[in-house]
């Protein structure tokens, strides 16, 4: 046999729609109405302002570790506004903006990142899973629950997320060689955000992109700006026709940027340097869409007022009726079991003595929820 080139049948692509600019490619734009639009910016600034919000609040102390999403709002949310509520969100850490679009309250998005249960229940009629933070996990659940959609047919596409490090992890190859095998109808949106927490983007992969790893698993891959809304849509719009249609997963790689902390853990002024953060401010996800609305003459001034007015007062509430939730301490004791083993039912009673409150308070504020003692 001679030597050649091995010609791969499987498409890999780039895509930008918007320049640094918000000058849009005319040939490229999604047809989006105005409403939709603007419901498209105001939900980006709803997570931004969250994000701040959350950080302001785990710095005094009344919430636990936060991790931001600054910069990284239209890789989440473009992808979220492309699917329906019957499909599954299978969310990491950093996608606040694509939860809080499909319908996680932000008190219940803040509970969660508080320390609650109450913040991993999921929203009535979402088909989506709780945040998680074991790196690379919700692939495989991803994987499993498109397969799941395929074998039972019920027509739902399954959108997931992972970052850029996290594609380094056995998880995420199995995940994605078992959705190629079985040409099951999921759509991973790699965050390449440049870094997993002190790691450059560099020392996680030597491929000079992440997308195309998607051609080792024998299926589409494409590397959008992730810091263009349009982009991301018209990425995750086209792989969702196409894995409804029977045709299987797609890799969409958003090259984007993490220009806060990892979390409220990390210190990033330890190991990358301002000059490296400059560019990407200049590329913002939600001034470039900003431009691009303003040109259209479908925002102004007065309207982004407007939306900051109504994102600052829905927080205010959220973060009241965050801080109102009570739980029972003892809830640590119960969902683990249908039946709570001997142990745990004389080590619940133990942390229920000690809470008692002394002799002369009021005995309502003895619980004893769940476990007949
Ligand atoms: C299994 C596992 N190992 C390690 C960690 C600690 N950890 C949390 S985030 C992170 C880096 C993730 O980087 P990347 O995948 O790029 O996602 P990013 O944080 O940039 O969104 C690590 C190592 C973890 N949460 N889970
Ligand atoms: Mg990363």
């Amino acid at each position: 046999m001679p030597r050649g080139k091995i010609e791969l049948p499987h498409r890999l692509e780039e895509i930008a729609v918007l320049d640094p600019n918000g000058i849009v490619d005319e040939a490229l734009e999604p047809q989006l109405s105005p409403q939709e639009l603007r419901k498209l910016y105001h939900g980006l600034v709803r997570s931004r302002r969250f994000d701040e919000r959350l950080i302001r609040l785990q710095r005094q102390g009344r919430i636990g570790t936060y991790g931001p999403s600054f910069g990284q709002e239209a890789a989440s949310l473009g992808p979220a506004s492309q699917i329906t509520p019957d499909d599954w969100f299978i969310p990491s850490f950093r996608e606040t903006a694509g939860m809080l679009w499909r319908g996680w309250e932000m008190h219940r998005i803040m509970l969660w990142w508080a320390g609650h249960e109450f913040g991993a229940t999921v929203p009535q009629g979402l088909n989506d899973t709780p945040i998680a933070v074991p790196v690379g996990t919700q692939v495989q659940q991803a994987a499993g629950v498109a397969f799941a959609s395929r074998y039972r047919g019920d027509g739902t596409v399954v959108l997931t997320f992972i970052g850029d490090g996290a594609t380094a992890e056995g998880d995420f190859h199995e995940a994605m060689n078992f959705a190629g095998v079985f040409r099951l109808p999921l759509i991973c949106i790699i965050q390449n955000n440049q870094w997993a927490i002190s790691l450059p983007r560099c020392k996680t992969s030597a491929a000079p992109t992440l997308a195309q790893r998607a051609i080792a698993y024998g299926i589409d891959g494409i590397q959008a700006d992730g810091n263009d809304i349009l982009a991301m849509i018209v990425a995750t719009r086209e792989a969702a026709q196409k894995a409804r249609a029977g045709e299987g997963p797609t890799l969409i790689e958003a090259v984007t940027y993490r220009m806060g902390v990892h979390t409220t853990a990390d210190d990033p002024k330890k190991y990358r340097s301002e000059e490296e953060v400059e560019p990407w401010k200049q590329r913002d996800p939600i001034l470039r869409f900003s431009k691009y609305l303003e040109k259209k003459g479908v925002l102004d001034e007065k309207g982004r007022e407007e939306v900051e007015q109504q994102v600052v007062e829905e927080i205010r509430v959220a973060v009241e009726k965050a801080e109102q939730y009570k739980p029972d301490p003892l809830d640590m004791f119960r969902y683990h079991f249908a039946e709570m083993p001997p142990h745990l039912v004389e080590q619940m009673r133990e942390a229920e003595r000690a809470m008692m409150p002394p002799e002369n308070e009021a005995p309502e504020a003895r619980t004893r929820q769940g476990v007949a003692v």
